[in-house]
């Protein structure tokens, strides 16, 4: 199954079916996020991220590739480079990078242990010199992947600290903090260390928010010393189709999370949200172009024995096939017991 648009589309796929992609296809891949349950050989020149993470349908792996088209259909192959700790390949109009920090740097004599803090901080600086060094102004999206997302060290949630090191990025590259920031996810994982892949362009997207929920950029100081730095989706118009990246949407209404440790009601009120952002999206095309039938979704959910409440109620609401990858991961708030973030897509009439 995938997702053709104008430009860049999305394949989701097992891992090993990546290799036996024929060749065009697989030289047009731009990069990949894998949910796998141990490390596997890349043996590709895909930027690729591993997530470690239990999937819950009974799938071995589930692979979400990002391919150009130009580069499927054209003569022009895609380039690839490094830059830092960040590995790359791109096409004229799109760059998707991976990046891996461990908290802990090897020295000569020994090993050094740095915060999250400043690892997030450290990765996001070579996220923007990056976009900076090769003309790619606009962040689309971001995946962030950390172990131990609810646990305390140096005073802070290590949450918390993520988004200090994230938001002090920003800030110290003289990027904008208030409104059109990219679509991200953040989610704990069992180990392993900071882990994050992006997809940036050279055409601005449009930010959008959810009138349901406090800009998450606005969070009072109660959530932490610095805001989370993320708009609810971002909507990338091509001419023929138009891509609206959601952000990891839970049961949060305003800045609070609702429905205590009920996760059928929880699920209820994260559909409610994401249907709100993409109205919201509609609503700023002037036109009814995406719901939640178009739409891949991937399911984070806290405690493996609520999948098919979960999953339930989700078919119960949207109906139809819903496409859909269900994860076990931690959510950043410890009182939430999922999150969905997906991909919706429209093709126009004349595509
Ligand atoms: C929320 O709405 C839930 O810190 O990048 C969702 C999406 C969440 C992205 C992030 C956090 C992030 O606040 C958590």
């Amino acid at each position: 199954m995938s997702l053709p648009i104008s430009g860049i589309y999305s394949a989701y796929m097992p891992f090993f079916d990546i290799a036996q992609l024929p060749q065009p296809r697989l030289e047009s891949v731009l990069g990949a996020l894998c949910f796998v349950e141990s490390s596997i050989d890349n043996n590709t020149e895909i930027p690729m991220i591993q997530i470690h993470a239990p999937l819950l349908d009974g799938a071995d792996t589930a692979c979400e590739l990002w391919l150009s088209h130009a580069a499927l259909v054209s003569e022009k192959p895609l380039e690839h480079g490094s830059y830092g700790d960040i590995q790359y390949r791109f096409n004229d109009k799109f760059l998707f990078g991976v990046i891996s920090l461990p908290e802990s740097v090897p020295m000569q004599t020994g090993t050094a242990l740095a915060s999250l803090q400043q690892v997030t901080e450290s990765a996001y600086r070579q996220i923007f010199a990056l976009m900076d060094d090769l003309d790619y102004p606009y962040a689309y999206r971001l995946w962030n992947y950390m172990a131990d997302i609810n646990g305390i060290s140096h005073g802070l949630e290590r949450y918390r600290q993520f988004n200090v090191g994230r938001k002090d990025a920003y800030l110290a590259c003289g990027r904008e903090v208030g409104g059109q920031l990219p679509a991200a996810c953040a989610l704990g994982v069992a180990d392993g260390p900071l882990t994050i892949a992006f997809l940036l362009g050279r055409k601005a997207p449009i930010a959008i928010e959810n009138p349901r929920q406090v800009s998450a950029y606005e969070y009072p100081e109660e959530y932490g010393p610095r805001t989370p730095s993320f708009s609810r989706a971002t909507l990338l118009c091509a001419e023929l189709n138009n891509l609206l990246f959601i952000s990891g949407t839970a049961s949060i209404v305003g800045h609070q999370s609702l429905h205590g440790s009920d996760v059928v009601a929880q699920t209820k009120e994260t559909l409610t949200n994401l249907q709100a952002v993409i109205a919201e999206a509609n609503r700023k095309l002037g036109e009814q172009k995406f719901d939640l039938q178009h739409v891949f979704f991937r399911v984070y959910i806290r405690n493996a024995a609520d999948l098919s409440l979960v999953r339930n109620e989700m078919q119960r609401h949207i109906g139809g096939t819903i496409k859909a990858a269900f994860v076990q991961a931690d959510i950043c708030r410890s009182e939430l017991l999922l999150e969905i973030e997906a991909t919706a897509w429209h093709l126009s009439e004349h595509s």
